[in-house]
């Protein structure tokens, strides 16, 4: 195991690598060119140019997050096969400058939804949040207007703005691609990149959706034990992983998270470990909580103790914090939040792996 933060690049971020570095135990971080438009080619040069920055820091470029898949490859458009190739050359490059792992997701549209971005709570930090009666009275615009005025002046990946002007064309786009379409569509997506996986060992890790079920009638598969398993079964190659977001799959109170990890032993590449604290279930109510198990609803030494127990070896990463101590930032994206996050999964980390030493 690796521990690691997400990092959005130089002048994107509003964190530095020299603060990173300074976080006890961090040794990498999870980055991506952030400019890059999905389709496009990402250059030898580039990336070696990222590497070297990030290294000189100090620190290991331990993967990427993302190298973004096109909506036409999701959808399954006749012009699919030219990104494929794009990204096929992208995964190249990657393996050539030494990148082994690679996060990405198949979600139409968002990335990922939250409803408020800076929800106070009862310590006077802030917090990402979810409230299911919020989205159902909400169209994808108004989604996307509310989360825009939230984000304290950066951009959130998955939400840019370009992105966001074209939402009724994709929307009309994803309309005959049904859960079973995409699913396909993720396969012979996976079996055309595979060979460059294998020549390069490179290891794909699809990120679950978030939230785990469809919002706004768009398909989601990616979200349940089932749904995950027929993914790994369909192309049944190591390369062929997951990243494991606890936040992601926990949000449907049904996945039962540590049993989710032990049934994908070999095939987890990186872990995004986060809490969650639900208020109420009928309407869905819940808001990212501080990671230790006394603040929310998940046993994170059970969640890290099943990451344990398969032998978990890729970086992870607390996932999303507060904002706390004033610090305005990227929300979810500040430093002092995911630090104590950090610190705390190692600590889990090191008493679950000496006791085991132990016997
Ligand atoms: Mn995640």
């Amino acid at each position: 195991m690796e521990m690691t933060l997400r990092w959005y690049g130089p002048g994107h971020d509003t964190i530095s690598l020299e603060q990173i570095r300074q976080i006890p135990g961090v040794t990498g971080v999870i980055t991506t060119l952030y400019d890059k438009m999905p389709g496009e080619v990402w250059t030898r040069e580039e990336i070696r140019n990222l590497k070297n920055y990030v290294e000189e820091h100090g620190l290991n470029l331990s993967g990427i997050e993302s190298v973004n898949v096109h909506d036409s490859i999701k959808i399954g458009s006749e012009d699919r096969d030219q990104y494929i190739d794009a990204y096929i050359e992208t995964l190249k490059n990657l393996g050539e400058e030494g990148i082994h792992l690679v996060c990405y997701n198949f979600m139409p549209v968002f990335d990922w939804t939250r409803t408020e971005l800076a929800r106070v709570l009862e310590d006077g930090s802030t917090a990402l949040a979810y409230n299911q009666e919020t989205v159902d009275n909400m169209n994808p615009e108004k989604m996307f207007e509310s989360i825009a005025s939230d984000m304290n002046g950066t951009v959130m990946p998955g939400w840019e703005p370009e992105r966001m002007e074209k939402i009724k064309e994709l929307f009309a786009l994803y309309k005959d691609v049904d859960a079973e379409k995409l699913f396909d569509n993720l396969v012979y997506f996976l079996e055309r990149i595979m060979p460059v996986c294998n020549e390069y060992d490179i290891n794909m890790a699809i990120h679950p959706d978030d939230p785990a079920w469809p919002i706004f009638g768009l398909p989601r598969i990616i979200n349940s034990k089932e749904g995950i398993q027929r993914v790994m079964k369909a192309v049944d190659n190591p390369h062929n992983g997951v990243t494991f977001c606890a936040g992601s799959y926990g949000t449907n109170l049904k996945n039962d998270l540590p049993e989710m990890i032990r049934s994908l032993p070999g095939r987890i590449h990186f872990a995004h470990v986060r809490n969650l604290k639900f208020n109420s279930i009928t309407p869905l109510d819940f808001e990212e909580a501080p990671h230790p198990s006394q603040c929310g609803t998940f046993d994170m030494y059970e969640i890290v103790k099943a990451l344990h127990d398969i032998n978990f070896d890729g970086p992870i990463r607390p996932d999303h914090g507060r904002m706390i101590w004033n610090e305005v930032g990227m929300p979810g994206y500040g430093l002092y939040d995911r630090a104590l996050g950090a610190t705390y999964i190692l600590g889990l980390w090191e008493a679950i792996d000496k006791n085991e030493k132990r016997g």
